[in-house]
């Protein structure tokens, strides 16, 4: 289903009062406070955030999993599903595939449908936690197998994932591994690492030199005794004795309850050695719950740290990736994906109202309340007449989920695909 500009400019023209008004107030108030409105609006223009293929279907739990209706069915209908959100948010412009899920069977009518919808393609995501008919398995882990065999099979496959991705124009792989064990002595914790190291050295020789690996950490499940890349530490371990280009991939799910994700954040841009994100939201563990559902406060000092890294040249902005991973077993999956870009947005607007000089002198004077005022005064500002203004004047819808609903465009994909369609995915 392809949206018409027609009717986005047509439900722009409805909300525009209400919307110049709020934003009216708003850029005054910015303006008298000494911010360049342009600026922040080029800005968060700028900002845009790919959106996985596998999120784009409802997801499940082990307890089952309840269809929306609707879902893509193949690599086509996902891309479609990107270009029908980039139209209504203009937050979105490329997709992070997963192999062997989304092998194109046709590289070139992929590739032209990509570029006539705006899309590109973002990191590529190996798969060695499921079998997926080699002749080994993966039940013991992949890169990290005690079996040469295995990681042999697993190191072919991420470099196959690599091949896939320079045919589609793709820079950067994305590596999460479940391997690990679930009871002590099952496995041999040292070289476990160092058997993953070494897979690891074999796939990043293998990349292009314009190529950058992003490696996932998480501290259990599948396997609850150990992980073999539990933490950051790990990660950044392993990134660093593979080369420039193997960088640290966080994902906010893949943390203990209270970790201090921001500090994770900055301790890896003062090394220069943050590859990029995988928004979500966590209550517990691993929930994949819609991005800043759950935990704003923590997203907005994320986007501090970051901010504030890339402005005293810690490290640079264009080199660190931004991607949601997140998969919903109740909500329709565009409708989260539209919240998730919104929330993200919002955060990042809100980060960029510090008033860094000030924060910095009750940071060196040892003014505790005012620094915590400082990060509050933006933090409890309401800057969504911002974010819509900026989504407006990119083409954007003033409401996306409101259009999204008026033009009934799920019921619509039930119509094209069936209520019983699915992908495969997560
Ligand atoms: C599994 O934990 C996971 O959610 C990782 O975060 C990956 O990025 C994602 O699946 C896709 O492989
Ligand atoms: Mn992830
Ligand atoms: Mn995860």
């Amino acid at each position: 289903m392809k949206l018409s500009l027609d009717k986005i400019s047509d439900h722009n023209s409805k909300l525009k009062l209400s919307h110049q008004d709020e934003w009216d107030f708003l850029s005054n108030k910015l303006s008298k406070e000494g911010v360049d409105v342009d600026e922040l609006i080029q800005k968060i223009k700028d900002f845009q955030i790919a959106v996985p293929s596998w999120a784009l279907g409802a997801g499940g739990t082990r307890f089952g999993r309840f269809g929306i209706g609707g879902e893509p069915r193949n690599l086509e209908e996902k891309l479609a599903d990107i270009g029908l959100l980039k139209d209504l948010t203009r937050k979105t412009d490329s997709v992070s595939l997963h192999i062997p899920w989304d092998i194109p069977s046709d590289y070139s009518a992929i590739k032209s449908l990509a570029s006539e919808l705006g899309i590109s393609f973002d990191a590529m995501n190996s798969n060695t936690f499921q079998d997926n008919g080699g002749s080994e398995t993966y039940k013991l882990g992949s890169l990290g197998n005690s079996k040469k065999a295995v990681r042999d099979q697993a190191v072919a496959h991420n470099i196959e994932v690599v091949e896939i991705g320079k045919k589609l124009g793709s820079k950067g792989l994305t590596v999460w591994l479940a391997d690990g064990s679930n009871f002590p002595g099952q496995s041999s914790l040292r070289s476990a690492l160092q058997w993953t190291q070494e897979s690891l050295t074999e796939i990043y020789k293998a990349m292009p030199d314009d190529w950058k690996m992003l490696l996932e950490y998480k501290p259990y499940e599948p396997n609850f005794y150990h992980t073999i890349i539990p933490d950051w530490g790990t990660s950044s371990l392993l990134c660093k004795s593979l080369g420039d280009r193997a960088k640290v991939l966080v994902d906010l799910g893949h943390h203990l309850p209270n970790t201090n994700i921001e500090q994770i954040v900055a301790t890896l841009m003062y090394q220069d050695m943050l590859a990029g994100f995988h928004f979500n939201d966590s209550k517990y563990g691993d929930d994949d719950l819609t991005t800043g559902s759950i935990k704003p406060y923590q997203l907005f000092l994320i986007f501090c740290e970051l901010i504030s890294g890339s402005e005293d040249g810690a490290q640079a902005w264009e080199s660190i990736s931004w991607m949601i991973d997140a998969s919903h077993n109740t909500k329709d999956p565009l409708e989260d994906l539209m919240q998730a870009l919104e929330m993200i947005s919002i955060s990042f607007a809100k980060a960029l109202l510090v008033d860094r000089r000030k924060l910095t002198t009750c940071q060196i004077e040892g003014d505790v309340v005012g620094a915590q005022e400082c990060l509050q005064e933006a933090f409890q500002r309401d800057v969504r007449p911002l974010v819509r203004e900026a989504r407006i004047q990119n083409g954007g819808a003033a409401d996306p989920i409101m259009l999204y609903r008026s033009l009934a465009v799920r019921k619509n994909l039930i119509s094209e695909r069936g209520a019983e369609s699915r992908s495969t995915g997560l």
